[in-house]
């Protein structure tokens, strides 16, 4: 028995709605985002019922908090946890079953919840739970959630439920506790495969990247990027069930992009797997005043493992001037994204302060005033 199992809590029986995500995107396992109602009414499929004390309602809300928006159309679940005594619980539930029999062994629960500073963190609490049997037994799927939060605003929860994998009639629920301070609201609950996440998550031309999880298939399938109509370059170098290495390759956006695994059977894995391409960043430049010949090593994150380009340009006279001095070295660690460039402070540069200038495929970073010639 898991400890999950040690936590049962009391009952319940309908239709299941699955939302489309956008397009090229496979759908979670359920989606709820409460819209396409009139509040208060509840979305199909969900009922209500007490669990201790009187007048408590779960409903939909068209604000959240003192007229905040919902976090996404133009409803969010409500629990009324302000105007009920404290101590009253309500559960809100599912009455039919999502499949996660193909899940085989990672589920994540997540949604978004609305915090506030009021009060203190005893008031307002939210569990999330589950059943796996037709809703007779429920199962604290974490710890309560607190209402209350240092700031305002809208904040996504996620949460492992790996023991809801391989069911294939998961019912998900939300018990309110009212603090009597603020009411309770969610949105865009989702049940999910989950991706561990990239490993860097940041990176650039040559950065190799482990993408772990599961359910990926033990044959591959395809890894796609989006957030951009052109798809960054890459090369996959090994592909396992639970591990998905690649290295990026060639010339993009840098913008961050959402990883999505399409296995070969399945559905798509999407959890929190996002990867971000930068252009290159300078950490020092030595040393920083130099003669005609010398040797400059800048050193920096995100310049790639191909040789990019390197310029001094002083703005001091009447005209710009921009001397290209071709990098000696250039080299970038794949797994940390750090590396170094080496150049020599090139004949005809007349003394004074440049802008040292170092780009890439990616973009260009510049470090104004950042070398001074003797
Ligand atoms: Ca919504």
């Amino acid at each position: 028995m898991s400890g999950h199992k040690a936590w049962v809590v009391g009952m319940v029986a309908a239709a299941w709605v699955v939302l489309c995500a956008p397009a090229s995107f496979a759908p979670p396992f359920f989606f709820e985002s409460f819209d396409g109602v009139e509040a208060p009414a509840l979305p199909d499929g969900w009922a209500q019922m007490q669990i201790t004390g009187a007048g408590g309602e779960w409903s939909t809300s068209t604000s959240a908090g003192d007229g905040d928006d919902p976090y996404s159309g133009s409803n969010c679940g409500r629990f009324n946890s302000a105007s009920v005594a404290p101590g009253v619980q309500w559960r809100l539930y599912r009455t039919a079953g999502a499949d996660l029999s193909s899940i085989p062994s990672t589920v994540a629960l997540r949604f978004w919840m609305y915090h506030s500073p009021t009060v203190n963190e005893y008031n307002d609490l939210l569990q999330p739970i589950a059943s796996f049997d037709g809703g007779s037994t429920w199962y604290a799927v974490s710890d309560w959630v607190s209402r209350w939060s240092p700031t305002t605003g809208w904040k996504q929860h996620i949460i492992n439920a790996d023991f809801l994998s391989g069911y294939s009639d998961v019912r998900l629920g939300f018990t309110g506790l009212a603090g009597g301070s603020a009411d309770i609201f969610i949105d865009d609950i989702e049940l999910a495969n989950a991706l561990a996440g990239c490993s860097p998550n940041v990176g650039t031309i040559g950065t190799k990247v482990a993408l772990v999880g599961t359910g990926f298939g033990d044959v591959p399938g395809k890894l796609a990027f989006y957030g951009t109509k052109t798809k960054p370059p890459f090369t996959v170098t090994s592909w396992t069930n639970t591990r998905i290495e690649f290295v990026m390759a060639k010339k993009c956006v840098a913008t961050e992009y959402e990883v999505v695994v399409h296995p070969k059977v399945g559905p798509s894995v999407s959890m929190s797997a996002y990867f971000t391409v930068q252009p290159p960043m300078f950490f020092t430049i030595d040393p920083d005043t130099a003669s005609i010949g010398d040797t400059i090593t800048v050193n920096g994150i995100y310049f790639g493992t191909k040789a990019g380009k390197i310029s001094l340009v002083s703005n001091a006279g009447p005209k710009p001037v921009r001397k290209s001095c071709k990098p000696v070295t250039w080299v970038m660690d794949n797994a940390t994204n750090t590396g170094s460039a080496t150049f020599l402070v090139p004949k005809g540069v007349l003394p004074g302060a440049y802008d040292l200038v170092i780009s890439n495929d990616i973009g260009t970073a510049t470090s104004v005033g950042g070398l001074t010639v003797e």
